[in-house]
């Protein structure tokens, strides 16, 4: 082999070598690309997820669907509560009434927010129904005890239902005793052992030797962003006047068709009057750190928000998405 062959064998090997190397590179940034977008879709999943099955359940109270007539809520004859119980209101527990109470761009609970505070901009979601499964009486929770006669439906805080749990031979049970659920879903500023990093947080109704009282726990890190619509049921309109027909003029729409007429923000005067039927929900997800040559000039565009992010903050990959969620216990009536 002379000299030039030589040279050009070392050549074209060199760039052979480089060719490899680059591709190794490339690889290697996609791959990390991808981890990082699985990592998000993976959380605002989780999110959406546990968020779900809370919403559906609102206003779910166990044999009766109406709260109005249900004692020891803050609308009747309320329980006298202890201050931990009562740390973020007394209707954290007790408001029956609201199964999902929101509000907007804010927080508005007197309990202070975990992780640094509360993400300005952000909605808070509180959601209250019944659990799913029946319990004994606990003399260590809040629990709701409805019957099928509805006499005695009532919150409770006792180691004793307020009302007999006869079951009948024939028809089963007439009462049930269930666990209260009260939460309220929100954001904060820093995540558990990553300041600067938001998380979606929850407080949470619970029980206790000492008697009920609410915990806070992370949910998800890298939630930055949680905004709520209301899809709301104005009432039927049969006699195509535009107004809901109050035909009793008590104040209240006399039926409800139980499908969303449109979705409002938190706080909206429409919600004063009209059934909550559905929940929209949006999660928008941050990875958890920047990344090099990165740029997101993308305007996200949702609920009532409008986010286009500048300066170092476009450095970060996002993630959006949304989940509409039918309330089960809003049917027509
Ligand atoms: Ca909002
Ligand atoms: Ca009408
Ligand atoms: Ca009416």
């Amino acid at each position: 082999m002379g000299l030039i062959e030589l040279m050009l064998a070392l050549a074209i090997g060199a760039f052979l070598i480089a060719g490899a190397v680059t591709v190794y590179v490339r690889s290697c940034a996609t791959y990390a690309i991808n981890e990082t977008i699985a990592r998000m879709q993976e959380a605002a999943r989780f999110a959406l997820n546990t968020l779900e099955p809370e919403v559906r359940l609102a206003g779910f109270w166990g044999l009766t669907g109406d709260a109005m007539h249900i004692r020891g809520t803050i609308d009747h004859s309320p329980l006298s509560l202890s201050s931990s119980a009562e740390r973020c209101g007394a209707g954290f527990a007790l408001n029956l009434r609201r199964p999902v109470e929101t509000a907007n761009n804010t927080y508005p609970l007197p309990c202070a927010a975990a992780g640094g505070g509360a993400l300005s901009g952000t909605d808070t979601l509180l959601v209250r129904h019944a659990q799913t499964g029946t319990s004994p009486p606990d003399g260590e929770r809040l629990q709701v005890y409805t019957a099928r006669n509805g006499q005695a439906d009532a919150v409770f805080l006792a180691g004793s239902a307020p009302g007999p749990l006869a079951v009948d031979p024939l028809s089963g049970a007439q009462a049930q005793v269930r666990d209260l659920v009260a939460q309220a879903y929100y954001i904060a500023r820093n995540a558990n052992g990553q300041t600067g990093l938001p998380a979606l947080r929850r407080k949470t109704l619970q029980g206790g030797a000492a008697g009920p009282r609410i915990g806070d726990e992370e949910l998800m890190p890298g939630v930055e962003d949680l905004q709520v619509q209301l899809g709301i049921d104005p009432g039927v309109d049969e006699d195509g006047d535009g107004i809901p027909d109050d035909l009793n003029a008590d104040g209240q729409p006399d039926r409800h068709a139980g499908v969303a007429a449109r979705y409002v923000n938190p706080g909206d005067p429409a919600l004063a009057s009209a059934r909550v039927v559905a929940v929209r929900l949006w999660i928008r997800v941050r990875a958890d750190a920047a990344e090099p040559g990165y740029s997101d000039t993308k305007t996200y565009n949702y609920a009532d928000v409008s986010f286009s992010p500048a300066g170092e903050d476009a450095a970060y990959r996002r993630l959006l998405i949304s989940r509409t969620i039918r309330l089960r216990n809003a049917g027509p009536s």
